[in-house]
């Protein structure tokens, strides 16, 4: 893919002043609106990576964009050292959309994580009577939740982890998606909590059996064990629920959220949990800079209520079928696997003449449509929410023509 001379100079620009710690595709951005985002020549195209699932609303949602520049206006930031006009009326609407008493709001999605698991081992400790320092966070192979030191001490990629040692302890793996694993590890009593992605996102959208996120569920409550959604990719209705673990009508005792709370527009994100778990923590024992600012704040509560106006989790369901169906039914050899829930979806593509999921990609952008690998074969098809059935149709014949063309 020919970059002209106005990208290179961006992409030289990060070579040389930024750090090396991502390998991006060859494309300079500079504007997005809606499913679509631009380059710097001007060239438009679909996105479908909706950063991760953070724009599930579409990028620049202008209901969201109000939100921000209207607060900027009056109050970004207090500390916690003082109440504000903004948190309490927050607070009160997201618990009121989850359905859970409390929330404590953080920023990035591995401050919620970080959260979760300090709030399950506080429990731990505090409620369910595990010796000090003793307690134990179940967790499963090919997870991912962020990439502080603490939470990479338990990841199994060697991308994350190798190198930054030492590491956290108070984690056992099991392998994803193997109730006899969970139970056996559930025995251990200094077990506080089970951290668990209802559908691995960075595995390569990894969806478990049916049914596995109940029984996981209820084999957690009957061993006195948290179950610890983490929701920061699947949640806000990537998946077409509100919540991935909506699909099988589950209610897990800490929600972790992050991302798409925010549309996109700043890092916020959220733990929610009952009176009983999150009392645990008490004044001064937790908190952070930013986390609650009133410009997040309202920026989060604009950003739920697209979700709830827009139907975006119903349009996620309708859409995610048919592009599974489409891409089920297409017949060519590079595609070997297409698996997903809503509108987070994903295709193995078995390389064919050398040619890689990376080589897709870059033809891909080239007519028009963006996607990055993971792990090398998988090809992540993530547009935001928002997107229409014309567009949707587009763009599974882009992807169709473009592997077609190899
Ligand atoms: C990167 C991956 C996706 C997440 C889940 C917590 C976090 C993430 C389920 C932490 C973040 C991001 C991080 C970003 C790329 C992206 C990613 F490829 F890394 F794994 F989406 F799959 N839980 N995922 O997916 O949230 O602190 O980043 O706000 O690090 O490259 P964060």
């Amino acid at each position: 893919m020919a970059t002209t001379t106005k990208s290179k100079e961006y992409i030289e620009l990060e070579d040389k002043y930024g750090a090396h710690n991502y390998h991006p595709l060859p494309v300079v951005l500079s504007k997005g609106d809606g499913v679509y985002v631009w380059d710097v020549e001007g060239k438009q195209y679909y996105d479908f990576l909706s950063a991760y699932s953070a724009v599930n609303q579409g990028h620049c949602h202008p209901e969201i964009i109000n939100a921000l520049v209207n607060q900027a206006k009056e109050l970004t930031l207090t500390s916690r050292a003082f109440y504000n006009d903004q948190l309490g009326p927050y607070e009160k609407y997201i618990t009121n959309f989850f359905g859970y008493d409390k929330v404590l709001p953080m920023n990035s999605g591995v401050e919620a994580v970080e959260t979760g698991i300090k709030l399950c081992r506080k429990w731990g400790y505090e409620k369910k009577g595990i010796a000090e320092g003793q307690a134990k966070i179940i967790v499963c192979e090919g997870n991912f939740h962020g990439r502080t030191t603490g939470v990479i001490s338990f990841s199994t990629d060697p991308d994350s982890n190798t190198n930054f040692g030492p590491y956290m302890p108070g984690f056992e793996v099991i392998p994803y998606n193997d109730l006899k694993a969970l139970e056996n590890a559930l025995k251990d009593n200094n077990v506080s909590g089970f951290l668990v992605e209802p559908i691995q996102g960075e595995a390569g959208v990894n969806v478990p059996d049916e049914g596995y996120l109940k029984k996981a569920f209820d084999l957690c409550q009957e061993a006195n064990v948290l179950f610890i959604a983490d929701e920061i990719q699947t949640g806000i209705a990537r998946t077409g629920k509100l919540l991935a673990v909506d699909h099988e009508d589950i209610r897990p005792n800490i929600v972790l959220l992050g991302k798409a709370l925010s549309g996109g527009v700043l890092p916020i994100s959220a733990v929610l949990a009952d009176d009983d778990i999150m009392l645990c923590i008490k004044p001064g024992e937790h908190g952070s800079t930013f986390g609650g600012n009133p410009l997040a704040c309202q920026v989060a509560t604009v950003a739920l209520q697209v979700v709830d106006e827009e139907k975006l989790a119903q349009n996620a369901e309708k859409l995610g079928k048919l592009f599974r169906t489409e891409l089920e039914q297409f017949d060519h050899e590079m595609v070997s696997v297409v698996r997903g829930k809503g509108l987070l979806n994903a295709v193995i593509i078995k390389p064919k003449n050398g040619k890689t999921a990376w080589d897709v990609c870059l033809k891909l952008a080239e007519n028009g449509l963006l996607a990055k690998p993971t792990h090398d074969h998988i090809i992540r098809f993530a547009p935001p929410l928002v997107i229409t059935e014309e567009q949707i149709v587009a763009c599974i014949n882009i992807i169709k023509n473009t592997i077609g063309s190899f």
